[in-house]
């Protein structure tokens, strides 16, 4: 592309100027009056100045933008078709700008963020709730939730952004659904199920210590482990200890037998032998004792394993009915956030944590407020 600046005493004398030059193909980029000459503002006179040139192709939908001299020098009326090139320009500028300035928001965040979808303001709560184990989803969700809310200063006060997070775990939670004796009368038939050494055993002695010796009710145990005799001795103990009856059940003859002999109980515990989520054939195994549906079954997983593995254990034992879970070993890990999507994601309801080894002490409902603050010690108070 040909571009020539032209000055002339008026816009006739301009377009002789660049036909001469260009041809009738030449197009007008730029036309402007300004003053020349004179001293001090004296004497000075108005003249055009033109900025023309061939060989562009500017079009919009069929009709070019810029028509060529010719064209535009029809009837003398040059102002019009030059403006509007100026309005076109200058709005097509404007434009330009706007996606310059997104475009730079949007890299500032790629660059800056963990995730594109979040504002860099937010990093390191994103850092705080990915410490914890929570899925990312779940953490997208939250810190999208907090742009929404706080605006402009609100983003820089942390106290209230970390109390927020902390309310909004305590939500996804939910209530804690813990055995309820609340109905006189009410019986329960519990089973612990889950993989191995989570914890099934000692959990099961806690539970029966806190019922039978706290809450007063009628407990027996019954063990389907049979697999070791260090299992069935394991729990033989505690049943000595606590002092309530125990059956070891090898077949459904001895298990219907075992039921019957605890039929005035309040609440009779199963324990189950651990199994490997790997291995289905093993969780059908247990199937066969606790099909019925007056079994509450539920599976036990260690606050210790990876996220990913407890959200699959739970898919595997999904077998095996029942959509309650107890937290075990929250005194061994910092990051308990998996339980959010347990039971945000895979819409399962929390009953109990353990939080040591101790029987019966360490032992508790399942309550969300606890739990977060267990997920926020020494990040938020
Ligand atoms: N730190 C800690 N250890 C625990 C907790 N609960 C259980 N344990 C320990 O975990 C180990 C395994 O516990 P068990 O109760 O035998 O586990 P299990 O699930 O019955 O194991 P299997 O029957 O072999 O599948 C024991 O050393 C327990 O003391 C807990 O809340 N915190
Ligand atoms: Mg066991």
């Amino acid at each position: 592309m040909r571009i020539k600046k032209y000055e002339a005493s008026d816009m006739k004398e301009a377009i002789k100027m660049i036909k001469k030059d260009f041809g009738t193909e030449a197009i007008i980029l730029h036309s402007r009056t300004i003053s020349k000459g004179g001293l001090f503002g004296l004497f000075a006179h108005d003249i055009v100045e033109v900025m023309a040139g061939v060989d562009i192709n500017i079009m919009d939908g069929d009709k070019p933008i810029i028509s060529p001299v010719t064209t535009m020098h029809k009837g003398g009326e040059l102002m019009p078709i030059t403006s509007s090139l100026e309005k076109k320009v200058t709005s097509l500028s404007k434009e330009m700008d706007d996606i310059k300035e997104t475009l730079q928001i949007i890299v500032k965040k790629v660059v800056n963020s963990p995730h594109p979808m979040i504002s860099h303001k937010l990093i390191p709560y994103y850092k705080i709730l990915e410490r914890t184990g929570m899925g990312e989803d779940t953490i997208i969700g939250i810190l999208q939730e907090i742009e929404t809310n706080f605006k402009g200063v609100e983003l820089e006060n942390s106290d209230r952004i970390l109390s927020y997070i902390k309310h909004k775990v305590v939500q996804l939670l939910k209530v804690p659904t813990p055995l309820d004796f609340t109905k006189p009368g009410t019986k329960r038939l519990v089973a612990l199920v889950g993989p191995t050494g989570v914890g099934k055993t000692t959990t099961i002695a806690k539970m029966a210590a806190n019922f039978s010796l706290i809450q007063k009710k009628e407990v027996a145990l019954i063990t389907i482990d049979t697999f070791r005799i260090a299992a069935i001795e394991q729990l033989r103990d505690y049943a000595n200890i606590i002092g309530i009856p125990m059956e070891v059940v090898f077949t459904l003859d001895d298990f219907t037998r075992a039921l019957r002999r605890f039929k005035t109980a309040d609440l009779i515990l199963i324990d189950t032998a651990g199994r490997s989520p790997k291995n289905n054939e093993q969780i059908l195994d247990l199937k066969k004792f606790l099909r019925s549906n007056y079994i509450d079954t539920h599976l036990v997983l260690s606050a210790t394993a990876k996220p990913q593995d407890i959200m699959s254990t739970i898919k595997r034992y999904e077998s095996l009915g029942g959509d309650k879970v107890i937290f075990t070993k929250l005194d061994e890990t910092d990051s308990c956030g998996v339980m959010v999507d347990v039971v945000d994601k895979l819409n399962r309801q929390l009953t109990y944590i353990t939080t040591g080894q101790n029987v019966p002490d360490d032992f508790e409902v399942a309550d969300a407020q606890r739990i977060a603050d267990l997920m926020f010690e020494g990040i938020i108070v």
